[in-house]
């Protein structure tokens, strides 16, 4: 008898399987590049949120850690370094915007998640935003609290990067930022609190979205270049030109500029006091160093606004270059990868009010 229905039962099970094929969404694929940090960090007890040991935990295990991941990608793992960030150089950069370029190239990779240390993942988020030849997302995430403490951001940081990361509508928006459930710039963002787990910000100019729900939502996206529109490729670089920044403050001397030329810069960015003011004791030094060829950017330690052109030093004249809205360590990446295409200032002035 079950013979006669046997045909029938196979194509309901044949059409019911396909139909479930075509209801489930196909995960995106995610590849989690680990550098090390407090995302990966252990500490002695549960309440040790301070003190700890960053970069002890693999991406396997990071991994493993959240499996709810499953849910939302196709997730894999690559640990490209096991670092505190503070110990990021120049050479971890080219590795790692390399790798992702290469990456991103291939057709099954849909997106990346970098787990880094918090103290200097704004920097390297927007190197990556200045180097990533392709619009597929690029998500950085860190954690403010080691993997051991209770109720450590990491878990959900990193779910939440992951998802971000499989998301279509995070893709052509630059290298993205995701802790605390927020979406922010690459170019933008600064932490600003030694500790607390709301340290990631964009003060003025503003996150652009949340992650609420497993879902991302958007509310404005970049306006300067990044990633496919940017000039700069790094694919034949094997080092970045030695640029360093120099802190303003009552009482500052040339020292600093003197030193720092003497050790090789082509680049100085002075972080000044205001609006970039120069004491009149550091003048000299930078006028020195200019005329030895190096470029000098004036920024300023204030952390927001425009830094004005001819306003508080007179570039014309000087021949130095603004920084815009660039904070002193971002626009150290931003001089840097200028040196790697011209030794034009006026070139280089463009590339700050493009980028
Ligand atoms: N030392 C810090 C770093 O690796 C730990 C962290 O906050 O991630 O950046």
């Amino acid at each position: 008898m079950f013979a006669l229905f046997a045909p029938l039962v196979l194509l309901f099970a044949v059409a019911t399987s396909a139909h479930a094929d075509s209801a489930a969404p196909k995960l995106a694929n995610v590849t989690v590049l680990a550098t090390g940090g407090t995302i990966a960090g252990t500490g002695a007890t549960s309440t040790t949120t301070v003190g700890y040991t960053a970069a002890t935990v693999s991406v396997q295990r990071l991994i493993q850690a959240v499996p709810e991941l499953a849910k939302v990608a196709n997730v894999s793992g690559e640990q490209v370094f096991q670092i505190a960030s503070e110990n990021m150089t120049n050479e971890h950069w080219l590795t790692l915007g390399k790798r992702v370029n290469t990456l991103l190239a291939q057709p099954n990779v849909d997106g990346i998640v970098i787990t880094h240390g918090t103290d200097t993942l704004e920097e390297t988020a927007y190197f990556l935003n200045l180097v990533v030849k392709s619009r597929k997302p690029v998500v950085l995430v860190g954690a403010m609290r080691p993997s051991t403490a209770l109720s450590a951001d990491g878990p959900i940081n990193l779910y939440n990067a992951v998802l971000l990361a499989a998301s279509p509508e995070a893709a052509g928006k630059g290298v993205l930022v995701a802790l605390n459930d927020q979406i922010q710039a690459a170019r933008d963002v600064t932490k600003v609190n030694t500790s607390t787990l709301d340290s990631f910000r964009t003060p003025e100019l503003g996150l652009l979205g949340y992650i609420q729900g497993s879902k991302a939502f958007f509310y404005r996206q970049p306006v300067r270049k990044h990633t496919t529109e940017s000039e700069f490729d790094i694919s034949a670089l094997q080092s970045l030109p030695n640029v360093e920044i120099v802190y303003g403050y009552a009482n500052v001397g040339p020292v600093a500029v003197d030193a720092f030329m003497a050790a090789g810069a082509k680049g100085i960015i002075h972080a000044g006091v205001g609006d970039g003011s120069l004491a009149a004791k550091v003048v000299p030094a930078l006028k020195a160093a200019r005329a030895k060829g190096a470029i000098v950017v004036r920024a300023s330690r204030v952390g927001q606004g425009i830094l004005a052109r001819n306003g508080e030093a007179n570039d014309d004249e000087l021949d130095f270059v603004v920084a815009d809205t660039l904070n002193p360590q971002k626009a150290r990446i931003l001089l840097m990868l200028a040196l790697t295409k011209t030794n034009n200032s006026k070139e280089i002035q463009r590339m700050f009010y493009s980028y």
